[in-house]
């Protein structure tokens, strides 16, 4: 029993060693970090846009948006103010559902995610089309919450937390990349945690 218990321990900590990215720390609560106020959901109002470079720009109510058939994915999620949280279970629509419906020009390599309140996040095309890409309504063991996004939230498990934006309320394909809310102000462009790139010029 005791030796197992151990083994385990060992076993979460050899795991832990090649998922952490460097400068993280785990943990298993789940912070809240956002700038400005927790917008309100109107589902009568809401609406989720498609536009720029695509062949046919969407504009879709939150009933429409709900009826597209929903993957689960598990997923670490990472936040440039080092904290990290190991195997989040996420519900949501795959980013690659909403490209397939938008269809998205040949000369989009980049895409301005928008989200409430006037929040953006600048993303490769490429990037987005990953499988576990997805726009999320739910988190184990429950419904998002408004704090964390409600009604939906962008989740890119392999970037910097701050590209998985809440409250996502639309998608603008660009020909070139541009700065979003954070990167404008420092954040680099890309933003992977295993390459540390926190900040522009990382
Ligand atoms: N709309 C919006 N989305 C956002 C942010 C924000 O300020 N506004 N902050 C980002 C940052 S920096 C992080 S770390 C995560 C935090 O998500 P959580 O509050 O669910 O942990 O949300 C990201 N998405
Ligand atoms: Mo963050």
């Amino acid at each position: 029993m005791f030796f197992d218990n151990e083994r385990k321990e060992k076993e979460r900590g050899i795991a832990a060693a090649g998922r952490l990215p460097p400068g993280q720390s785990l943990t298993l609560k789940w912070p809240v970090l956002h700038e400005g106020d927790i917008p309100i959901f109107d589902p009568a109002r809401w609406d989720f846009q498609a536009r720029g470079l695509v062949e046919n720009p969407l504009r879709l109510t939150w009933e429409e948006f709900r009826k597209l058939p929903p993957t689960r994915i598990r997923a670490d999620f990472h936040c440039v103010t080092t904290w990290s949280k190991f195997d989040n279970e996420w519900e949501g629509v795959p980013f690659r559902a909403i490209a397939e419906l938008a269809r998205p020009r040949p000369e989009a390599c980049c895409v301005m995610v928008h989200a409430d309140p006037g929040y953006t996040t600048n993303v490769p095309l490429a990037d987005l089309l990953r499988d576990n890409v997805i726009f999320a309504h739910w988190h184990a063991p429950e419904p998002l919450t408004p704090e964390h996004g409600a009604p939906l939230r962008l989740i890119v498990p392999h970037l910097y937390a701050w590209k998985s934006a809440k409250w996502v309320r639309g998608l603008d394909f660009m020909d070139r990349d541009r700065a979003g809310y954070w990167e404008r102000v420092g954040y680099h462009m890309y933003g992977d945690p295993f390459r540390e790139q926190r900040y522009h010029g990382q």
